[in-house]
């Protein structure tokens, strides 16, 4: 060996022993808006993110996460990740300095404050990110004197208000307590694509021999192991539900002990709602022939204790929570609420309520306040007077694809004066700003993750890296602009400080901020099995099929029998020339809008149709169609999918302008029948192929 090559061996080596020491691993979680809120092992190096794991001391996560965690390493180091404050000038982005940037906004928001009053600002904001801290936005608008804010949910609001009115609140089982059930009904989740971590237990208790019955108009990851896959039609569900219970109660077969003693308006109910429903029109409404409804009372029933593990995507109609309500009355009188095994499994609001949220948006520091909607967010700023709307801010959210009537919304937010919007990308919707401001991810910030749907782990994520570029957290962009509107007082604390804000209720439970730090991931107390007492939190304290609250509203308060808006029954006309059931799920290897960039497969639009639909249409696949209805039109490419819904379509949400635009062009921005709940899935179209 020659003395050259030996010295650049060595030197070799040398510089790989500095990379490895350099080479760190650190435990952190996923910040997305997903069921799951897995816990990260995250490799650095050199001050990047070189790799995303699975941490494998995480209880739900045992080292497996999804390709949309995995991707959160390219999404931090992407070329096209924004890492300076912009400004627009003359309709094209020019690279400013944050005083400048933090100046001109803060010097905007006084002079709108001045000449209009606080509420002619408008914030529009989803939860993207899931960090305990994130709520300090509401702390920033509050101080500043209450601005225009928005209500409601896109998400799950309808389920959410259906399960306060029955129950009281909105609780899950515990995942583990799958291990007693014998019946697990899936009633439209979507488990591989948006859920990974519950596809193991439901094989678990498959392999235990339990039975899988999936209700889904589509076909997904779950109904393929299913051993009853049930293609109800889209907004239907409540109809299935409530002709399930007409089945039950005339075999005899309800929990008589409980509804007689913990429940409110069951034979109301019975005489007004379940009475009427003919067998025959409940068949028609929901396609779903009589033998599966009886192998559907069977499984409620005899087939107990019964799991009901709801999505949210049966809710997002126009019956939306009378659907949620149905369901849980079906649940409720099989017997299957308060016992292992069982329960309506919809949300887990324990979670969240175990923080400490108000005392971080500071509610008592607000003078004034308006709220619009997230559904009708465009629809209210075009309306908006005394004050209009002249300042938006947008942040932890991409509104120009995900809300509803995307033409609507575009036209509204393009008339507003002056639009900041925090990203870390130049999303369709910071392509109509004026001041884009870049902002850290969950890799360069320390906070809490606490928001799961599912279980009832938090994890505590502490910063791993120095902010790429100049990227700043968001509660540096609120501190930086408290300072300039004169309450920097109001953000004059540590993150450490702010977290301990959010946390104080966890002391009961011996939870601190020192041991979520060492330990990483800790399990909130909350019951395994909810309602086990048959104590509700509703005002009768009993299970309410008639809502005292609602009553109380002066809103109806017995659940109804309700068909969605767009059906070929509540609108003949319009299902005559829109004759097809448009849904658009969330995609399965993209959180939303985060991913399309980072996926080449996502990026051509693609419209599944089902075989039938394909043969009434003359389609094959591949073939180039738009799908239309009275809002607007979207274009893509066939692809034939089997074992769906015969008359449903579904295109894949969150899609960029630039990859053929969002599906929310045709989606209604109507509000759900309970709850302030979106009807993005009650939306019918039709088909025109392309030459
Ligand atoms: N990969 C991925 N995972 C995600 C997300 C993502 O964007 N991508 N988003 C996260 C968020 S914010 C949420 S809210 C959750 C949502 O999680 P899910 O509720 O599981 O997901 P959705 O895509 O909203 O819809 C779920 C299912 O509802 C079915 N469905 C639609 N209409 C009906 C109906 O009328 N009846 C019945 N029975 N079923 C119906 C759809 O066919 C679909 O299979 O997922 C989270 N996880
Ligand atoms: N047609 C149709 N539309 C839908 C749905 C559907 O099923 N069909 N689903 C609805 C549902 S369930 C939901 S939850 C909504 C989701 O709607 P959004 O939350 O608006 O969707 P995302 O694409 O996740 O957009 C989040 C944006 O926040 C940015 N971001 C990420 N982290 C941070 C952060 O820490 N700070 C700031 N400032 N920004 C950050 C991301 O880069 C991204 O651009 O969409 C709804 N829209
Ligand atoms: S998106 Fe959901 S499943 Fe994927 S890593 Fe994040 S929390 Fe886990
Ligand atoms: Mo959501």
């Amino acid at each position: 060996m020659s003395v050259v090559q030996h010295t650049e061996r060595s030197r070799g080596s040398e510089a790989e022993i500095d990379k490895q020491q350099k080479q760190q691993k650190h435990k952190t979680a996923c910040p997305l808006n997903c069921w799951d809120v897995c816990g990260f092992e995250v490799t650095t190096a050199d001050g990047k993110v070189k790799k995303v794991e699975g941490d494998s001391a995480h209880p739900i996560t045992q080292g497996k996460i999804c390709g949309k965690g995995v991707m959160l390493a390219d999404r931090a180091n992407h070329p096209d990740r924004l890492l300076y404050p912009l400004k627009k000038v003359d309709g094209q982005f020019e690279r400013i300095s944050w005083e400048q940037a933090l100046d001109e906004i803060a010097t905007a928001m006084q002079k709108v404050k001045k000449e209009y009053g606080s509420t002619a600002v408008l914030h529009s904001h989803d939860y993207s990110n899931g960090g305990l801290l994130k709520n300090l936005d509401q702390r920033f608008f509050n101080a500043y004197g209450g601005i225009t804010e928005l209500v409601g949910s896109l998400c799950w609001g309808a389920g959410i208000e259906a399960q306060m009115v029955d129950f009281g609140s909105a609780y899950s089982h515990d995942p583990d307590d799958l291990k007693n059930s014998q019946t697990i009904v899936v009633w439209g989740r979507n488990v591989t694509a948006t859920n990974m971590h519950l596809y193991p237990y439901i094989q678990k208790a498959k392999k235990r021999g339990a039975k899988l019955i999936v209700i889904d108009p589509l076909a997904t990851g779950i109904t393929r192991i299913a051993d009853q896959h049930v293609k109800v039609r889209p907004g239907m569900d409540g109809v299935l539900a409530l002709i399930i219970i007409k089945k039950l109660v005339e075999q005899g077969l309800q929990a008589e002990d409980f509804l007689k003693h913990h429940t409110h308006g069951y034979e109301e109910f019975l005489k007004q709602v379940i009475e009427p429903l003919s067998l025959d029109q409940a068949i028609e409404w929901t396609e779903v022939p009589e033998e599966v409804i009886n192998e559907l009372v069977h499984a409620f029933s005899v087939g107990r204790p019964t799991c009901t593990l709801l999505g949210l995507g049966l809710q997002r109609y126009s019956n939306g929570g009378n659907t949620i309500r149905a369901i849980d009355a079906l649940v409720a009188i099989s017997g299957n609420i308060g016992i292992p095994g069982g329960g309506a499994n919809y949300a887990h609001l324990g979670v969240g309520r175990s923080f400490n949220t108000t005392a971080l948006a500071h509610s008592e520091r607000k003078q004034a306040g308006r709220t619009f909607t997230r559904m009708t967010q465009a629809d209210e700023v075009l309306e908006a007077r005394n004050p209009s709307i002249k300042m938006l801010f947008v942040t932890r959210g991409n509104p120009l694809v995900q809300v509803p009537d995307a033409s609507k919304t575009y036209q509204a937010f393009s008339q507003i004066e002056t639009k900041v919007v925090i990203d870390q990308f130049m999303t369709d919707t910071a392509k109509v700003a004026d001041y884009v401001l870049p902002c850290t991810t969950v890799f360069e910030e320390e906070d809490i993750y606490y928001a799961s749907m599912f279980h009832s782990f938090v994890t505590y994520g502490k910063q791993v890296v120095e902010p790429y570029g100049e990227a700043k957290s968001d509660r540096e962009i609120w501190t930086l602009l408290a300072e300039r509107l004169g309450f920097g007082d109001e953000f004059a604390y540590t993150v450490e400080e702010f977290l301990e804000m959010g946390i104080p209720s966890l002391a009961e439970q011996g939870i601190t901020l020192e041991r979520l730090k060492q330990e990483t991931t800790v399990k909130l107390q909350l019951e395994p099995v909810p309602w086990k007492d048959f104590r509700f939190e509703t005002p009768s304290g009993k299970f309410e099929f008639h809502s005292i609250k609602l009553e109380e509203e002066k809103r109806e308060p017995m659940i109804q029998l309700m068909l969605p808006e767009e059906s070929r029954w509540s609108r003949p006309e319009l299902a005559s020339r829109y004759p097809y059931s448009l849904l658009s799920i969330h995609p399965q290897r993209s959180l939303h809008s985060q991913h399309f960039h980072l996926v080449q497969a996502l990026q051509s639009p693609r419209i599944e149709v089902s075989e039938y639909i394909a043969r009434q249409e003359g389609l094959t696949d591949g073939d180039q169609i738009e799908i239309f209805n009275d809002r607007g039109v979207f274009r893509g490419r066939v692809k034939i999918v089997v074992g769906t819904h015969p008359t449903t379509i579904n295109v894949d949400e969150g899609r960029w302008q630039e990859f053929g635009g969002t599906i929310n062009q045709l989606t209604p921005n109507t509000i759900s029948d309970v709850g302030l709940g979106s009807t993005l899935y009650d939306c019918l179209v039709g088909i025109r192929k392309l030459g």
